[in-house]
């Protein structure tokens, strides 16, 4: 299989770290410079960027969270003027704001690169054809992937998500040999596959990047005997770049981060304190060559393990465990990241219903559903079912349009919704991933 960039997937430690090294302290100069959160952090810890000598003080620097991103929405914490930004795409924020992230020219090149090493890595090359059903638009899947494979010379089709009948008949006529998607909705199109008799040999595929949200080896071993390809995980974030941190290759022990470009550390999310290799716990980012939006110590909320050792692929970058949870109560939804917070704030800007509202989710078949109960006041309760009728539709649509993601909304009678004396249980996860 081949290394898309053998010299710096394939770095003695010796090399990695002296190259870590230089690029942190450019990136803790640049971020001290020109960004006026980092300079305060630093100054309120009395670190000045001199003190950062090589990436073994990278443990001396402030954490960065969501919520930073949050406080200086939207472009509080770029580095560059708005003119040196060419795109901005955005993820879901903890509550209504969004997380906007953006890129330089230099920084979508990097993004390319690091895409270009993912797909590469489930053996693609020039000559396939990519079909790409991640959704294109403020999401970074779409325009990631788009941009690795263009790289590498692939013919990419830009068909971004949904719509499954025109996804096949797509993959047939244009005999696409790579699909990338999330690992639910390939299982989704694997499922289409079968009930609708499709003849199987118009089918070219021979691999898949599937990422954005969690998934198991069940479901690996699933994809990879329904739609015979060979199934990789991709995982990123957008405000680390988006898709291209850290890829499977055909061995399947881990992700392999691109370290040249995010350097990770695996912490205890309730003390901080870094953990050894081996050992889990949430996996953190620093960002070493971004210049719009570098982050220091970037908290992703995602549980992981790290391994150094070298794997048989010939790459001796760090791995990365699968990750399978998180820290936070964030959602992965038909690849949609939904905070239950986010419903809420929908749930009470109406202020039709009582505060009390629990999120059930299931998998019925391949595709997840949410559903939304909410508690009705007393005086609803009493009212004409009419009412209560349209207010659920109400609420589905004030859902769907703020989240871009479809729920059913029950109204429950009055203090049906279990209480807790500690944490409110909001969200009941009924799918066996
Ligand atoms: O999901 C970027 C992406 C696009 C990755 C396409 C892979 C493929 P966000 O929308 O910012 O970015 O969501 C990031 O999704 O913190 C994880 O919780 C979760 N996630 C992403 N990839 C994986 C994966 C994109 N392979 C959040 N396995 C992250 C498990 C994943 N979770």
């Amino acid at each position: 299989m081949t290394i898309w960039n053998p010299k710096y997937e394939c770095m003695s430690d010796d090399e990695k770290h002296r190259l870590q090294g230089v690029r942190l302290r450019e990136t803790v100069e640049h971020v001290y410079k020109n960004v006026p959160f980092y300079k305060g952090k630093m100054d309120s810890m009395g670190i000045l960027p001199g003190d950062i000598r090589g990436i073994d003080n990278l443990r001396d620097l402030p954490f960065t969270y969501k919520t930073d991103l949050r406080e200086h929405y939207p472009y509080g914490l770029f580095a560059v003027p708005m003119d040196e930004i060419v795109r901005i795409h955005a993820s879901s924020g903890t509550t209504g704001k969004r997380t906007v992230v953006g890129y330089t020219r230099e920084d979508i090149e990097v993004w390319a690169e690091v895409c270009a090493r993912t797909i590469s890595s489930c053996g693609a090359t020039k000559s396939d054809i990519l079909q790409n059903a991640y959704g294109y638009g403020l999401f970074t899947g779409g325009l990631g992937i788009h941009y690795g494979g263009e790289k590498i010379g692939m013919s990419v089709i830009p068909i971004s998500g949904g719509n499954t009948r025109r996804q096949l008949e797509i993959m047939m006529d244009f005999q696409s040999t790579v699909i990338s998607c999330t690992p639910s909705y390939a299982l989704y199109l694997a499922e289409v596959i079968e009930e609708s008799g499709t003849d199987r040999s118009k089918i070219k595929l021979k691999a898949g990047i599937f990422g954005a949200e969690p998934w198991s080896e069940n479901m690996r071993r699933d994809i990879e005997k329904r739609l015979g390809v060979l199934a990789i995980d991709i995982y990123g974030l957008s405000e680390i770049i988006g898709p291209g941190v850290s890829q499977e290759c055909p061995e399947k022990c881990g992700l392999h981060i691109n370290d040249d470009h995010f350097v990770p550390e695996i912490i205890d999310p309730d003390t901080e304190e870094v953990l050894e290799y081996g050992k889990q716990g949430e996996i953190v980012f620093t960002t070493i060559t971004k210049k719009a939006l570098p982050l220091l110590r970037y908290r992703t909320r995602d549980i992981s393990r790290l391994y150094n050792e070298p794997c048989a692929c010939g790459r001796t970058t760090y791995r990365m465990e699968k990750v399978t949870g998180r820290t936070d109560d964030m959602l992965i939804i038909r690849g949609v990241n939904v905070f239950p917070t986010q419903i809420e704030s929908v749930l009470l800007e109406l202020g039709e219903t009582a505060p009390h509202y629990q999120l059930i989710v299931t998998r019925a078949g391949t595709m997840d559903a949410l559903e939304v109960q909410v508690e009705m006041t007393d005086s609803l309760f009493s009212d004409e079912v009419r009412r209560i009728e349209d207010l659920e539709k109400k609420l589905k649509f004030n859902i769907e349009s703020t989240l871009a993601i479809s729920a059913k909304v029950t109204l429950v009678e009055p203090k049906t919704i279990a209480r807790s004396e500690g944490k409110a249980q909001r969200v009941i996860d009924n799918r066996d991933l």
